[in-house]
């Protein structure tokens, strides 16, 4: 088995199959420290911790992870908290930084025996509809190889050589550019309020997700074609200052900032999840926006079906699970993406046309529409750019 990328998604798979006896390698374009180091996600779902839990890899998250339970929401017309812990199952998110997971699970891959080729980047998946589907990789010298196995699976992200190696037509690629980008920053400074801020600005969405202690991510609405690096320490924190409306509600704790980049919000899903031999997984199966803090839940989720439907196959011979695996996948998926969307127009809603730097209808004019969404009716979203197309 070939696992390509060594992210939540391949790494949960690795340590699942490698538990179920499956012999695995996971093939990782990356160094280590660069994997390990890879700050993104900050919140896991009840859900993940649970299935964390039951394979024995929550150690790091059960002593380190911190529980959240609540949104602020900020607005002209005031400030709204949302306990969604109390209102809802009970169960609260836990703050975990996705770094840190990926540390501790390939710590546990490693530990148990499995194989991780650092600095190999796969370059194409073929044979996938054949019996022997082979991977054909080069090394960080650019030394070519290959590795053959009986299933591969595609853990390699949007930009991967698992959508890569589709071949036209196998797969049908879902899509809806929302319009509008964020410039996510995180900041070596301690939160500044004891839940995830969302503040709905005239001049655009700011937002505020502690991940540490002493870390916390923050979001600005940009306009697209925003460099990371176009805007200022000084502007970043007189800007979240503004939309969060620091004045009334209290100062943000200002710090170095240690990371940046332009998050256009755009949504893909692939359908089906699968081609012969290769399955995808996390976001190399669908891209959700970070808005809704779905991303790295569902790397997980489908992790674990594949590992059980790949270890029945491989163990005792049954495919089915194989076979079901994308429908199953996909209802997460679509679900998932519904909420995202939703949260998109919520925090965007109220973005003034005359403030061109920071409003999605720039982008409103300029791409039309042409909507074919299986979740969402023609026309229903209101955001730009959706579609589907064969791949
Ligand atoms: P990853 O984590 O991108 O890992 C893929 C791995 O594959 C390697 N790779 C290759 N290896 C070999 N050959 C190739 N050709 C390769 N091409 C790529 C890469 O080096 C990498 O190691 O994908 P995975 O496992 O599917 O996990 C998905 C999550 O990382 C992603 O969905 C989340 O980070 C999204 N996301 C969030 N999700 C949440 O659930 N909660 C959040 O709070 C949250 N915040 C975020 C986010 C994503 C963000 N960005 C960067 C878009 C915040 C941000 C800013």
């Amino acid at each position: 088995m070939v696992i390509i990328g060594a992210g939540p998604a391949g790494l949960v798979l690795g340590n699942l199959l490698l538990r179920r006896g499956v012999d695995c390698v996971v093939l990782e374009r990356a160094g280590r420290d660069a994997v390990q180091n890879r700050a993104r996600a900050g919140f896991l779902a009840p859900n993940t911790v649970r299935i964390l839990r039951r394979h024995g890899l929550d150690e790091g998250l059960s002593r380190r992870g911190r529980e959240h339970g609540v949104c602020e929401f900020r607005t002209e017309d005031g400030r709204f908290r949302l306990d969604y812990r109390r209102l809802g199952t009970g169960e609260p998110h836990t703050v975990y930084p996705q770094h840190e997971l990926v540390t501790d699970l390939l710590a546990h891959f490693l530990g148990a025996g499995g194989r991780v080729r650092f600095d190999t980047e796969a370059v194409t998946v073929s044979g996938a509809d054949g019996p022997a589907p082979e991977v054909a990789v080069r090394d960080g010298d650019g030394r070519p190889g290959r590795w053959r196995a009986r299933y591969v699976a595609a853990c390699d992200g949007r930009h991967g050589a698992g959508r890569r190696s589709l071949p036209p037509g196998a797969v049908r690629r879902h899509h809806r550019d929302h319009g509008v980008s964020w410039l996510g920053l995180l900041a070596e400074a301690p939160p500044s309020l004891d839940a995830v801020g969302y503040a709905v600005h005239s001049r655009g969405f700011a937002g505020h997700m502690a991940r540490s202690a002493d870390i916390t991510r923050y979001y600005l609405q940009c306009a697209r074609g925003t460099r990371a690096g176009d805007w200022s320490e000084d502007r970043v924190w007189d800007e979240l200052d503004l939309r969060m409306r620091a004045p009334a509600y209290g100062p943000l704790r200002r710090g170095r900032i240690v990371q940046r980049a332009v998050v256009p919000l755009v949504s893909d899903v692939l359908e089906p999840l699968r081609h012969g031999a290769l399955f995808l997984a996390g976001d190399a199966a669908a891209l959700i926006s970070p808005s809704a803090a779905k991303g790295a839940n569902l790397a997980v989720l489908e992790a674990e079906i594949l590992a059980g439907a790949l270890a029945d196959a491989l163990v005792h011979g049954d495919p089915g699970g194989l076979d079901r695996y994308s429908e199953r996948c996909l209802d997460h998926i679509w679900r998932a993406q519904e909420f995202s969307h939703w949260m998109i127009r919520l925090l965007h809603g109220t973005a003034d046309p005359s403030d061109p730097p920071n409003h999605p209808a720039d982008h409103r004019s300029s791409e039309p529409s042409d909507v074919s969404d299986p979740s969402d009716p023609p026309g229903a979203s209101g955001f730009p750019a959706a579609g589907a197309e064969d791949l």
